[in-house]
This record gives structure tokens, sequence and C-alpha cells, in this order.
């Protein structure tokens, strides 16, 4: 399938995407740390990753009318390492975006936000498209990683959007897209209702630390 006898080995271009991947999870672990100890709770619910499957690939390079080999799955395949950040809120979202963004080693090469606009399905989410340098033993290569940022609620709506897109092989009936829409809008509201309950949560504790200093002072 891929056969290429350059340094581009197949096991070698695995290994630098595994890589990217490991890098990319531990920056963003450290990120939701520094995150907790300034505004005292944890942004991301959970990370989840994936290096794309042959056969993905292969399928992906078809469908775009791409040749199949190593160097144009390097040019064209963006998301072989891929990386889900899933966040509590919707502001959390463009938070954890920026703090990547601003990471020196990390270049952004292109955003999509599907949260201002929306797919035509419903799907919601924020795509990054980075790369990141990994250190081999003799050469530093650039590695491309798709980020993809989203809620707890989006999350869960992409998964089973998935799972009846497959089931209908990407030709589900009128109604059944039609529900799917208003299950994201559904969602929407949810996202906002919960990131409104959150801000007075917050603003309840404000208040609540600053009444009891007034106390202490008098
Ligand atoms: P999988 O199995 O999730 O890996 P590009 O990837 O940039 O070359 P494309 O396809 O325009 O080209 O990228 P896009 O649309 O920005 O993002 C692709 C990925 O976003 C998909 O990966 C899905 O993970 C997700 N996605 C995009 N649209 C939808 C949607 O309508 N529903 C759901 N559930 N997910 C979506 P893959 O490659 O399709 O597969």
């Amino acid at each position: 399938m891929f056969q290429d006898d350059g340094v581009n080995s197949w096991n070698t271009v695995m290994l630098l995407y595994e890589s990217a991947i490991k890098k990319f999870r531990t920056k963003v672990e450290i990120l939701n740390d520094e995150f907790q100890q300034v505004h005292q709770y944890n942004p991301i619910e959970y990370i989840k990753t994936r290096v794309k499957t042959p056969e993905s690939i292969v399928k992906k390079l078809k469908k775009n009318g791409y040749d199949v080999s190593i160097p144009s799955m390097i040019e064209h395949c963006n998301d072989i390492a891929g990386v889900r950040i899933v966040c509590s809120f919707t502001s959390d979202i463009y938070e954890i975006a920026e703090m990547i963004g601003r990471q020196t080693d990390v270049t952004v090469i292109s955003i999509k936000d599907y949260i201002k606009n929306p797919k035509p399905s419903g799907y919601k989410s924020y795509h990054m498209l980075v790369k990141i340098p990994i250190y081999l033993s003799d050469k530093t290569v650039d590695t491309k990683v798709e980020i993809q940022i989203r809620t707890i609620g989006m999350d869960f709506w992409a998964s089973l959007e998935h799972k009846i897109y497959y089931k209908f092989e990407g030709n589900a009936p009128d109604y059944i897209s039609r529900d799917l829409r208003e299950c994201s809008e559904i969602v929407s509201m949810m996202d906002t209702k919960m990131l409104q309950l959150n801000e007075a949560i917050m603003q309840t504790k404000l208040e609540e630390a600053e009444r009891q200093r007034e106390e202490k002072r008098h």
C-alpha cells in the first residue's frame, strides 16, 4: 500500500504522529493545571487522542483524488494525529484555543470555527490545525496535529450523529437529519444555560469571599 524507499518510511512517519500526540497531550494537561490554579476549576473534562488508521487514510486520500503514497498523505491528510479536547463550557473552548495558539513552539496553520458557523448537519466544534516540532535523534520534524475543541454537549451530539450517519451510510432520511439539527439546537441552548449558571455560581462565590474579608476587617 504505502511504499516509499526514502527517509519517510511508514514506521518513522507513524512515530512522528504518535510523538506529536504525546507532546500535545502533555501541553494541554499543563494548561489545564494552570487554568485550575487561576480560575479554580478544571475547564477540560477529558482529552481523546487517536492516530488515523491506514484504511481511513487511504479512503480519505482516494475520496479527495490524491494519490496513495507517504508524501501525499503527509501533505494532504491533515488529521492523521487527532486530539479532541472536551470542555465544560463554551467560553473554555476559546480560552483553551488562545492558550494553545500562544505556545511558542505551536504554529497555527488554520482554524475552522464550526461553533460560530455550524455545519449544515448541525455539527459544532472548534477545529485547529497546528504543527509542532518533534525532536528525533538526528533531525527535527514539524508534524501536523488536528485539534477539535468542544463542550461535553457538542461531543455527545457528534458521537451519536456519527453513529447514525454510518448506520445510514450518509443517506439518513430527511426527518432524521432534521431531528438531529434540532437536537444540536437543544444542546446549544443547554450549553448557554450551563454557562450562565456557572457565571452566577462564580459571582456568588466572589461575593461571599468579599463578604468574609469585610467581616474580618471589622
Ligand atoms: P473521523 O472518523 O472523525 O476521523 P480535512 O479533515 O481538513 O482534510 P474536512 O473533512 O473538511 O477536511 O475537515 P472538517 O470538516 O473540518 O473536519 C473533519 C472532522 O470533523 C471529521 O473527521 C469529524 O471528526 C468532524 N466532523 C466534521 N463534520 C462533522 C459532522 O457533520 N458530524 C460529525 N459527527 N463529525 C463531523 P472525519 O475525517 O470525518 O472522521
